[in-house]
């Protein structure tokens, strides 16, 4: 039995906009106030679907959550009705209006953490939704991850609430975990990245702290054997690198890092994870840790490199790794050569560059927007249909997208209730279209 690993996207709500709320997020403060183009969002996002789901890779879809959300509002002590709680809101604290029409729960590889049931003795997948406590807006998101994610898997799985604690169990799901594992996905060795205890970074907060993932590891019935944690270069984190993902990638046996992604003593950590991974899977883990020398953090950030989203293709019969990663890494002379050179040496068997600008704006890359999901064969089949990407459904998606999103938003349009009653509706007009079953490919 082999585990493949499906992906899920979430497709961007029609308030996206450039709130600058990231925390230690460069790209999202570099363009906080400015105006964005909802519509080429959401579209961006569905052509990245369709190259995933063209490659043969189970694609599965959520509708946005719906925004902005008027109980946060409310719980702030807004008051009246919607249309004067938006315009109080604005001439109070535009932050807050901003949290409650953000549409951060795009970025679906901070949705949750995934054990696979190969890993685990609870006998099925295991996801815990991240809290993603250490910002306003994000915190928003995991009541409503919780359902969307139960409700893809109708039958056995076992998917839990966030972690309760606050700022002390900061959480933000898979963009702090690597799971690596042999070609057939299964044994898999689970890596949790945190960011809290000394040396601690001096410009930004750490996002995800050690005792959150020791916490997921243990409820997720992790052997502590097969359990590591790295802590992050603070350097990585000042730089803006606030989660692991913008600066490390994996797959199955494969472990691409900066040099400055973990801090000097997680060595020891990295050198016990090789020793596990060579006595478990019986061949030894490729670990590639790109210098600064040939790649400076600075532009490993600006292009995204490491958040490039590695998935295998299944084309004629045959597994090939492919590599989807931003236009930026193209358009970089050092991240090009790089990912060229890795084709070249077989790492890699094809690489596509996926223009992604909207979410990349917002901090966000082709990895940021899927979560996922190493099922068995089996386990595929108990996917609930009406999530999985069609041509019919991707076209139904598209003509509403087209034809109800704005081109043009900036902050002081979340003020408008026309906007904002227009944009719950979409939502509900997309969640309506995804729980169709229109199954047809
Ligand atoms: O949490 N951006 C997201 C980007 C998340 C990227 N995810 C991964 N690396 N996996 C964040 O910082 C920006 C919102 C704004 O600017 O309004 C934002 O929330």
């Amino acid at each position: 039995m082999t585990f493949v690993d499906a992906q899920i996207d979430r497709i961007v709500g029609p308030t996206h906009h450039f709130g600058g709320l990231g925390v230690g997020n460069v790209a999202s403060q570099n363009h906080a106030g400015q105006i964005s183009n909802p519509r080429a969002a959401a579209l961006q996002g569905l052509d990245k679907m369709r190259l995933v789901a063209g490659l043969g890779v189970p694609q599965l879809i959520l509708p946005p959550q719906p925004r902005p959300d008027f109980t946060l509002l409310k719980a702030l002590g807004f008051s009246g009705t919607p249309a004067e709680m938006l315009k109080s809101a604005l001439s109070e604290d535009p932050v807050i209006l901003s949290a409650a029409a953000s549409c951060s729960a795009m970025w679906t590889a901070n949705a949750a953490t995934v054990t696979p049931s190969c890993d685990t003795n609870a006998g099925c997948p295991v996801m815990t939704v991240a809290n993603l406590s250490a910002s306003l807006h994000r915190s928003l998101e995991s009541t409503h991850t919780l359902k969307d994610i139960a409700s893809l898997f109708p039958n056995g799985f076992d998917v839990r609430p966030a972690l309760p604690g606050g700022a002390p169990m900061r959480d933000e799901g898979a963009a702090n975990h690597m799971r690596l594992s042999g070609s057939d996905g299964k044994s898999g060795l689970n890596v949790f990245v945190y960011g809290d205890g000394p040396p601690e970074p001096q410009c930004h907060w750490p996002r995800q702290t050690k005792a959150a993932g020791q916490a997921i590891a243990r409820s997720h019935g992790l052997q502590e054997s097969d359990v590591f944690h790295f802590k992050q270069h603070p350097k990585a984190i000042d730089a803006g690198a606030f989660h692991n993902d913008v600066v490390a990638m994996s797959h199955q046996d494969l472990l691409i890092h900066h040099e400055l992604a973990f801090a000097p003593d997680s060595c020891q950590e990295i050198e016990r994870l090789k020793r596990r991974f060579e006595n478990v899977i019986q061949k030894p883990l490729r670990i590639l840790s790109i210098s600064s020398n040939e790649l400076k953090l600075d532009d490993a950030i600006k292009t995204y490199f490491f958040n490039s989203q590695i998935v295998t293709a299944s084309q004629s019969g045959k597994m090939k790794w492919t590599i989807l990663c931003p236009v930026q890494v193209q358009q970089n002379r050092v991240t090009h050569e790089l990912v060229n050179r890795l084709c070249a040496e077989q790492v890699f068997h094809a690489v596509h560059f996926v223009d992604l600008g909207q979410s990349m704006d917002g901090g966000g890359g082709p990895a940021c927007l899927r979560l996922r999901l190493p099922l068995s064969e089996q386990e595929i089949g108990h996917l609930d249909t009406s999530a999985l990407w069609t041509e019919s459904r991707d076209s139904d998606l598209r003509a509403i997208i087209n034809d109800r999103y704005p081109i043009e938003l900036k902050i002081t349009d979340l003020a408008d209730i026309e906007i904002c009653q227009r944009a719950l509706e979409t939502q509900e007009v997309i969640a309506r279209c995804l729980r169709q079953d229109s199954g047809s490919t």
